[in-house]
């Protein structure tokens, strides 16, 4: 086991893999002479710098010069020779929990079942059930068939470094993930697996790790000495990396063959694409591989700044050429995704003021979008991702890091953000001028371009003065208007009180010029009445510009009632039997203090 191997440095952080396996290279030996992530802000700088001096268009030139470095060892190998991973896998075995990526179900004792909880409780994910799932299992290959029958040019794309950063990962799913990176990427575009320990605690994680990686080709250890959090361990990673694209995965992914060369081709073609693999479910409880086979979904967010899935737009279904071109997508879920790294570099990287993870996959995306690049989703490129039943460990950042996101990219639509998340004004979210600067100096374009070009579907509200907020009852005054959209189904609960809370989020509506009252966390929606029915529904609002059908139509009247055109009755406020306070629609009567409502100002 080894530190770092550079004389006199004093980086934050631990090599721990045979050195000898890497070469040190000009880029290694230029980044240990900036004495690595000492001061990780400077470092970014000093990158960014150098990148911005050199990225000019064409990348033809290295790319030639470095691909031609690379060693084939037989000019008539095949394509089918060129694209063998890096370590084979034995012959599946039908009869093993798991195999195909199918639901794992095992016959427990209670003591067992009891582990499995335990597991459960411990980490958000069955890892009981993951620890008996063979690290080496074959995923069913179910992508629209087109992929399997694209061919690629393997000599003509550029390598990879795969970045993985961890804290306090289970054994069994970090181990499954770097396998199944090993076992389905083509030897001769995998550098190297970069695997950044951000300073878990976990006793296996130790020396343990070390011994198991220390034989496997290509797998390279960093230890972080602090908790950087997940943007900055990621960048930690990014600066040891040594092939052209760097591919940023979670610690608990299984990777479908097949998913590397879509990635690396589309950004061979064109360095400023930034390219995300489609993101398969994997259970957490049964270890079900949940392929999407159809038509992926693309990312975006909705006023809040939490990330959303939408489904592609027709103008965009017609740009496309074929079903597996890749699609443009406002945003990115985080996590998975490959870009160049030199265009990494000169994009900014990450923002480093960005702490522990929430926040940064937005940011990354406004910036690509507005500073001239792409941000698409392969079709091809599948990857599955445990989705842990509950976050395993908070994101106390998220509002900090979006608060930073919404400052240097948003511009006046900032205001949007801090209206539908009030405690988000109060955050002291840090110095940035520097990515300010950034933004000057790529002479990006402005979020009013992004919204028109790139996310003409996200409905921007009209946040007329006085006719946001919560809105409050005369009747109990504690308590405002209050929808709790559920998870799976956004239109599936009813318009309710909750004692007023000032947080904006659920208590947030906004009475638009249209006469809609718009909840619009999550999606947007619009309070209706449902036919001959007294409480209050939301149903998706039309798109812009469409017609907009009577049952969602309200009059905010000067009386300080809500009058509903198509039912003619008024939203009251009311107590049920057991004393909850709730809202009915009634025969309007404007001496009724239930009947009357405010807008919190
Ligand atoms: C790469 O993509 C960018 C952004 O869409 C575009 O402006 C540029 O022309 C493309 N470059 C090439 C070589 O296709
Ligand atoms: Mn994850």
């Amino acid at each position: 086991m080894f530190r770092s191997p550079l004389p006199g440095d004093s980086c934050q952080f631990l090599e721990t893999v045979h050195a000898m396996r890497f070469h040190l290279n000009r880029r290694w030996a230029w980044v240990s002479k900036s004495c690595l992530l000492l001061g990780l802000v400077m470092l970014a700088f000093v990158i960014l710098e150098r990148s911005v001096s050199t990225f000019h268009g064409s990348v033809d030139d290295t790319r030639t010069t470095r691909t031609s470095e690379r060693q084939f060892s037989d000019r008539e190998e095949t394509a089918e020779d060129l694209a063998q991973p890096v370590y084979k896998r034995s012959s599946p075995d039908p009869n093993l929990p798991g195999e195909w990526g199918k639901a794992a179900h095992l016959q427990l004792t209670e003591e067992e079942k009891k582990r499995v909880e335990d597991s459960i409780e411990k980490y958000a994910i069955n890892i009981y059930l993951s620890d008996r799932i063979s690290l080496h299992r074959h995923i069913k290959d179910n992508r629209m068939h087109e992929c399997g029958t694209k061919t690629f040019n393997y000599r003509k794309l550029p390598t990879t470094s795969v970045v993985i950063a961890f804290y306090n990962e289970a054994w069994s799913t970090l181990l499954r993930t770097i396998h199944s990176v090993l076992e389905t990427s083509p030897a001769v575009l995998l550098k190297e697996i970069i695997l950044v320990d951000d300073y878990s605690d976990k006793v296996y994680l130790k020396n343990q790790l070390e011994v198991y990686i220390s034989p496997l080709e290509r797998v390279r250890l960093i230890r972080t000495n602090k908790r950087e959090g997940l943007v900055r361990a990621r960048l930690i990673g990014a600066t040891f990396a040594t092939g052209e694209v760097l591919t940023f995965l979670d610690c608990h992914c299984e990777c479908v063959s097949g998913w590397l060369e879509p990635l690396l081709e589309r950004i061979g073609e064109n360095e400023t694409a930034i390219v995300c693999p489609v993101i398969d479910t994997i259970d957490w409880n049964s270890f079900e591989y949940y392929m999407q086979t159809g038509e992926p979904m693309i990312g975006g967010f909705d006023w809040r700044l939490t990330f959303q899935w939408h489904s592609v737009p027709e103008r965009e279904r017609q740009r496309r050429k074929s079903r597996i071109d890749p699609i443009r997508s406002p945003t990115m879920a985080g996590g998975l995704f490959a870009v160049s790294k030199r265009y990494f570099e000169y994009l900014g990287t990450y923002d480093m003021g960005m702490e522990v993870w929430g926040g940064e996959n937005l940011e990354l995306s406004f910036r690509v979008w507005q500073c001239g690049g792409t941000l698409e989703i392969h079709p091809c490129s599948h990857v599955g991702h445990v989705f842990p039943k509950k976050a395993p460990y908070a994101r106390p950042n998220f509002i900090q890091n979006t608060a930073r996101a919404a400052e240097v990219w948003m511009d006046e639509y900032k205001e949007h953000f801090y209206k539908r998340n009030p405690p988000a004004r109060k955050e002291n979210y840090g110095d940035i001028s520097e990515r300010k600067l950034l933004r000057e100096r790529l002479k990006c374009k402005n979020f009013d371009w992004y919204l028109k070009n790139i996310f003409s579907d996200l409905h921007v509200p009209e946040d007329r003065p006085g006719w946001h907020g919560a809105i409050r009852s005369m009747g109990i005054s504690s308590e405002c208007l209050d929808y709790n959209s559920p998870d799976h189904n956004p239109v599936g609960a009813q318009l309710s009180l909750f004692g007023c809370h000032g947080q904006g989020g659920n208590q947030f509506f906004e009475y638009t010029s249209d006469k809609e009252i718009r909840f619009n966390s999550v999606t947007e929606l619009c309070a209706e009445v449902p036919e001959h029915q007294t409480h209050v529904g939301m149903k998706y609002c039309p798109k812009d510009k469409a017609s907009i059908p009577r049952n969602i139509l309200w009059e905010f009247k000067d009386d300080g009632t809500i009058y509903h055109h198509h039912s003619g009755l008024c939203l009251s406020s009311y107590r049920t039997s057991d004393g909850r306070p709730d809202v009915q629609m009634k025969a309007c009567d404007a001496t009724d203090k239930n009947q009357l409502w405010k807008f919190e100002r």
